[in-house]
This record gives structure tokens, sequence and C-alpha cells, in this order.
């Protein structure tokens, strides 16, 4: 059997992160490792003032990590910079915030260039390799530069751009082209899928993919598919009747004193739309003036990217929506907006989500948000909660049950809100058990088995629903 060889900005194993978050990916992916006897490969997080591209080598089980260091430089001009000031924000139709400067560039180059030296030693000729995301997209080129053949497989979890925005920075069509040197190119949606044909079509001059997904250009042929994400979902369904999930629940249930919960759950990030939510929860409070204190918003938003200036910008402006928020409307006894930046174990989540009357997730960009569907994945069958979505998360292609929402329309958020609080029993039930389906059947597993199946050149429907479908 081959070994699965992952490589990702980051490496952390469930077991790594200190009871914290426990993210899904690290738990699917650990799962797909252990199938595989495979090997994580990426950055410890720590940096050294000279690179030495020595591996740290840890055994958990049957899965082995792989750890680099990176010096200071490397984490100011490739993961701040260029993956975080440049690709994110211009792949989250945010070009007033990105920064195109020439070291950031440079400083990629170099991590990815390290990375495939330090990597390829420990590539055995049967082995497959799953490259992760954005910081990581010229991996594969500079592996075959060292002679590397092994099948080599590519997923982008955040959205890929339209081509009017991916045009403004400088050397787009060496990234496009750097995604040829892999056999498989995944993305999160077909909207996703098509935005990156559309690319290729208008700026290459490339047909449209076969029946397979293939698609040759550059002198190469790729499979390109789409391969929406999923949880697992009985983390969250189990999770959220486990001893810490019925805890979390039961100190929710405490303190709401009788009153309904709205849920929100994210990275403090400009992509989730926090700004944008807190307005429209003002609106609501403004215009439905029966619901005050009745209800109350949970926003839990742990910090992110904290070295990165928006990132600071964004936070000073929600503290202050959200002191503006409480001293409007606040009484003596009723905070309308808790907002919060700590982090909370999966378990407690769960709890947190089930005692939500709303789960409110209104990203402005997301390549899927998983939040939606450990919102549902955690509701009482009997009793279930109100989902609203915003059109622009990936989710929204799978989630159709749920409160489509135009995040920037605060009247329209606001109404959602209105509509879910009082949505009748059966409608809401209906609804849930549509979400829920999906959740269960689209998991983590579907998604991580249909990958490594087209890496492995296999070819599975619906699951791995190739790029001639999207055309
Ligand atoms: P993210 O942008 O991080 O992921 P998301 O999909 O919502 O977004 O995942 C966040 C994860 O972190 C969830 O599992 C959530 O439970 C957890 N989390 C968030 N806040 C937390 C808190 N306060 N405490 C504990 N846990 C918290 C990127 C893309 C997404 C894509 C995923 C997976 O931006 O679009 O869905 O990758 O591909």
């Amino acid at each position: 059997m081959s070994r699965l060889i992952v490589v990702s900005n980051r490496v952390s194993l469930p077991r790594d992160t200190g009871g914290g978050s426990v993210g899904g990916l690290a738990a699917a992916l650990g799962a797909a490792l252990r199938e595989h006897h495979g090997v994580w490969f990426g950055w410890s997080g720590e940096t050294t003032p000279q690179y030495t591209g020595q591996i740290a080598m840890e055994r958990i089980g049957d899965v082995t990590l792989a750890r680099v260091d990176l010096e200071p430089v490397d984490v100011d001009e490739y993961y701040n910079g260029y993956a975080n000031k440049t690709l994110w924000p211009l792949f989250h139709d945010r070009i007033d915030l990105t920064a195109y400067e020439r070291s950031f560039d440079a400083g990629y180059a170099r991590v990815n260039a390290r990375f495939a030296e330090a990597l390829a030693a420990l590539i055995g000729p049967d082995d497959l390799i799953w490259v992760h995301d954005y910081h990581l997209a010229p991996l594969a080129r500079e592996l075959r530069a060292l002679g590397v053949k092994n099948r080599i497989g590519f997923f982008l979890h955040i959205p890929w751009p339209a081509r009017q925005l991916l045009v403004t920075l400088p050397g787009h069509r060496k990234l496009v082209e750097a995604l040829f040197h892999y056999d498989v190119v995944g993305f999160q949606t077909q909207d996703n899928l098509s935005a990156f044909t559309g690319y290729l079509s208008k700026e290459i001059g490339v047909g449209t993919p076969d029946d397979h997904g293939m698609v040759a250009a550059f002198g190469r042929r790729t499979r390109l598919g789409a391969f929406p994400i999923g949880i697992k979902a009985d983390d969250f369904s189990d999770g959220a009747l486990s001893q810490g999930g019925q805890e979390s629940f039961a100190r929710m249930q405490e303190s709401m004193a009788g009153r309904r919960m709205i849920v929100g759950v994210d990275r403090l990030d400009y992509s989730k739309g926090l700004e944008e939510r807190f307005l429209a929860y003002e609106q609501f409070l403004a215009t439905q003036e029966a619901q005050r204190e009745k209800v109350f918003m949970l926003e839990i938003a742990t910090l992110s990217r904290d070295a990165v200036e928006a990132y600071q910008d964004l936070r000073g402006r929600l503290d202050a929506i959200a002191g503006r928020v409480n001293g409007a409307y606040g009484t003596m006894d009723w905070v309308p907006l808790r907002y919060v930046n700590t982090g909370y174990r999966q378990d407690e989540l769960a709890g947190i989500y089930r005692a939500a009357a709303v789960g409110l997730v209104t990203p402005l960009r997301d390549g899927m948000n998983l939040v939606a569907k450990e919102y549902v994945a955690s509701q009482d069958p009997e009793d279930p909660g109100v989902l609203i979505l915003s059109r622009f998360a990936g989710a929204a292609a799978q989630m159709g049950s749920a409160l489509i929402v135009n995040p920037y329309d605060r009247d329209e958020v606001s109404g959602a809100i209105q509509r879910a609080l009082t949505m009748g029993y059966a409608e809401r039930r209906r609804r849930w058990e549509k979400l829920m389906d999906n959740v269960v059947t689209e998991d983590i597993v579907a998604w991580r088995e249909s990958f490594v199946d087209a890496l492995k050149g296999e070819v599975r429907t619906p699951a791995a629903r190739l790029a001639n479908d999207a055309a």
C-alpha cells in the first residue's frame, strides 16, 4: 500500500492542541494518515535564527509528523506576507487590503523551495502527496524540479477568485501555471472551479476540461474537481451529549434566564463578515422592539493573525460596535451582545451550538465554512434551531434549506433573524432534517476519500464532482 504524505503550512494533530480547539481538518487528515501509515509535513510554528532544513520527526502511532522551523524573515514574508497579506485578501475579494511586495513574493518562493528540498528526502517511490492550501501552491513545481515523479494533489480550502480580481496579482500566470505541476487540483465548490476554468479559457486560451475533468495547459495535464469539505458529524451530535457538551449546554441555559440565543462562532477575520453581522443585529434590535430583552447574541471570535494590521483594525472596530450596541440597548440585567475572544473545546462548542435557537453564519466570502455544518450537527433533532447562512459561503451550495441571506444587506439579515425566531415547529424541523441529511452524507470521510481516490487516479462520482459538470 502506498503511503500518504500530507503537506500543510502547519502540522497539528489533535493531541497538539493542548485542550484548545481541535480542528475537524486535523482529525480528518489524522484518520487518513493513520490508514495509510502516513507522514504529515509542514512548519513547526517555531522560528530559528538561521534556517537549517533539519526535520524534527515524531512518531505518533502509525503517523509520522515531520516539522521544520523557519527563520523570522520567512514568517514575515511568506506567512504574514504573501500568504496572509497578499493571497488571503485577494482570494476573499478584498483587493483593497491586498499588499503586493516583492519581498513577499521572494519569501513565498524561498519557503516553498525549502519545503520541497526537505520533503523530497522523505518521499518513497509509491507515496501519494497531498498538499493543502494557498501557502503551498508552488510546492509541486519545486518537487518536480528535484525529480519527484510521484502523484501530487492540491486542495484549496479558500475560494478561487474571479478572473477580473486575480489578474490584479502581479505574477498571476506564474501562480496558475504552478498548479499544473499537480496531478489533481481540488476546489471547494463548482463556482470556484468555474472561476478557475474561466481564467484558463480567457487568459490562457485553454478549452473546457474533458469528461474526467482533465485539462491540458502549459504543456501538462491536470485533473480538476470540486470536493466540498465536510465535518465529522457525530463529533458534534455526540459531542453535544458528552459530559463537556452537556456542561456547556447547562451553563448556557442557566445564563440565558429564559431568553433565546443567537450564536456566531468564527476566527476573527474580515472575511467572516463580523462587522456587518453586528450592524445587522443592531438593526434587528432597533426595529424589533418586542424582541428586546427576549433574545441575545453570543459571538465567539477567536483572535487570529494578530500580527497583521488589518486584523488589529477589525478587532478595534468590533470592540467599538459591541460597546455601542450594549450601551444603547442593554439594561441592568440584559447584555444584548455577548462578545468573547476565547477559544472553546469542540465538545463545549457543541453544547453552545445546541443551546442556540439561531446559528448566524454570515461570511462575506468563505471557501466552505464548517461552523454552519457544526451548528446543524449539534442540534436536538426534536427541537432544532434555525441556520441563517450567507450566500457567499461555499456551504450555501449544499445547504439551501438554511435561511440564505446577503450579508451586506442589513435589512435582509435582520429580517431573517426575526423569521428564524418566529418560525413554526414543522418548518424548522423540515429544514433542519434536510440540512442534517447533507451534513451526514457529504461528511469529512466522503471528502477525503473522494480526493484520495482522484489522487490515486480513480474516478469516483458523484462525490468527486468533476470539472465537466461545472462547464
Ligand atoms: P476557517 O477560515 O478557519 O477555515 P471554518 O470553516 O469556519 O473557517 O473553520 C473554523 C474552525 O475553527 C471550525 O471547526 C470551528 O469550530 C473552529 N473555531 C472557530 N472559532 C472557534 C472558537 N472560538 N473556539 C473553538 N473553535 C473555533 C478554512 C476556510 C473555510 C473552510 C475551512 C476548511 O476559510 O472556508 O471551510 O478552511 O476547508
